[in-house]
């Protein structure tokens, strides 16, 4: 999954020309990198980030996806929060709604059910504006698993079938370093919930307090845990650098198949 922003930190403006040309050259360019998805956001859900109008939003995302899912020849999602956004963004043919709040916004998960199209439930502790001044848990794996898992019931109760679920245990939102950490090393506990695992570490903090380096120096760093996440049974993985990531997951692949073969097929030079 192909991380494509749209907020106006990130491109000129929403909305006019300029900012939809560009984020569709980014995503026609990530496509051709090995991209399955392209997540398209308005929202920036960074630590300390003000929230958006819906207005604002919906003004910033609805033509970019329109203009991407009539072009480019792999699913759209919509990384929002708001019932509004989720139905204008279906209307302009995304096809997957990817919910950091997990559907808890009012409305979210009426609106999830009537569009009929399948939901990534993220795990957040607070909102992004205040989420990482204090985040406390106990067993910080066994609690984003019942969240997510009280998410599932919710889902179901409300007549969204489980097969429509993605889960995400929501890197950096609402974590301290040893969370996050605690987290990808105990994945595979959170992919035995059922629903496939989504994972988006990709240039993120956690990467810069181990490493030490700044945003554009985290590409190692960001291979590494989309390796060991793959490894662990993440199925999707949200990056913003979709050439190198793939290159990673090749080689994963090439093991996995490796690990599967029986003796006797070895054999092929190199
Ligand atoms: C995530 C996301 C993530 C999902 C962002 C950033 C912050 N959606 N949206 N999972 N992160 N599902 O990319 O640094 O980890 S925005």
């Amino acid at each position: 999954m192909g991380v494509l922003n749209v907020t106006p930190d990130s491109f000129s403006d929403g909305g006019d020309f300029f900012a939809r040309d560009t984020a569709l050259r980014r995503a026609e360019q990530m496509v051709a990198e090995g991209a399955d998805i392209i997540d398209v956001g308005g929202e920036s859900t960074r630590p300390g980030a003000d929230a958006v109008s819906m207005q604002d939003e919906r003004r910033r995302v609805v033509p970019v996806i329109e203009a991407l899912a009539r072009r480019l020849p792999v699913p759209v999602s919509v990384d929002t929060s708001k019932p509004e956004v989720m139905r204008a963004a279906a209307d302009a043919g995304a096809s997957l709604i990817n919910d950091v709040r997990a559907l808890r916004a009012p409305g979210a998960l009426a609106a999830a059910v009537s569009l009929g199209l399948p939901v990534c439930l993220m795990h957040m502790q607070g909102e992004p504006r205040t989420m990482q001044e204090s985040p406390t848990y106990g067993d910080v794996v066994a609690e984003v698993g019942n969240f997510l898992k009280a998410r599932i019931a919710a889902c179901l109760a409300a007549g969204l079938p489980g097969e429509r679920l993605l889960l995400d245990p929501g890197f950096g939102f609402g974590k301290r370093l040893a969370h996050n950490l605690a987290l990808l090393a105990r994945l595979p506990e959170l992919a035995e919930i059922g629903p496939p695992l989504l994972v988006g570490i990709s240039r993120k903090s956690m990467l810069g307090a181990i490493t030490g380096r700044p945003v554009a120096e985290r590409l190692p760093a960001g291979l590494a845990a989309a390796v060991l996440a793959a490894r662990s049974g993440a199925r999707i993985l949200r990056v913003h650098d979709v050439a190198p990531t793939v290159d990673a997951l090749k080689v994963v692949a090439a093991v996995a198949a490796a690990t599967a073969q029986a003796p006797a097929e070895q054999g092929e030079p190199g």
